[in-house]
């Protein structure tokens, strides 16, 4: 049996930066993933906040994602160096919510693909001007900052194939994780 068990539903979501992590890292885990259909009535009661992804790390039960992925990313050496460039790294690692219970769907929709992503895109696409190397967010070698840009900009070309064109800082970061065998 592995040491690590991650849980979630059957989806990149805010499990998939764990996983790359464990996957960058060639570190088996049990990915356990459950149909949202059984969450309600078995998996809620099973979680240690009532919500998923959570770690199970020598039979406790972590919840939050950010949280129990850097210390996993610091165990695997891919969390940077010195308190500089960890702190260079946690720059990277912000998600916006986005709130699927609106009403006015479409427009909140529209709103989030052309106005709000573009704006965290061009963030992002600073930060790594300031720190980064070309493929590389912070530094000039793959970390787990990397693996968060990847997972996020990459979701984001579902709504819009072309989201990225202008950010081939972020781009060029995707294709590094991309090639990572
Ligand atoms: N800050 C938490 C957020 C966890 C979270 O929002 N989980 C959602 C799914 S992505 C959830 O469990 N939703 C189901 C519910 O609240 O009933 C983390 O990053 O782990």
């Amino acid at each position: 049996m592995s040491e690590y068990k991650l849980t979630y539903f059957d989806g990149r979501g805010r499990a998939e930066l764990t996983r790359l992590i464990f996957v960058a890292a060639n570190v088996q885990f049990e990915d356990e993933i459950f149909p949202f259909a059984e969450w309600p009535g078995k998996y809620r009661a099973e979680t240690p906040l009532g919500q998923v992804p959570y770690l199970t790390l020598n039979g406790e039960k972590i919840p939050q994602s950010i949280a129990y992925s850097r210390m996993l990313a610091k165990r695997f050496n891919i969390a940077g160096g010195d308190e500089i460039e960890q702190m260079r790294l946690q720059n990277t690692h912000y998600l916006r919510e986005f709130d699927e219970t609106s009403q006015d769907h479409d427009a909140l929709m529209k709103k989030f693909t052309r106005e709000e992503v573009p704006m965290h895109l061009e963030r992002i696409e600073k930060i790594v001007n300031l720190y980064g190397n070309e493929g590389f967010s912070v530094g000039n070698s793959m970390k787990w900052s990397d693996l968060h840009v990847y997972d996020i900009a990459s979701s984001m070309l579902k709504f819009d194939a072309n989201i990225l064109d202008k950010f081939s800082k972020i781009k060029a970061i995707c294709r590094t994780v991309e090639s990572n065998e």
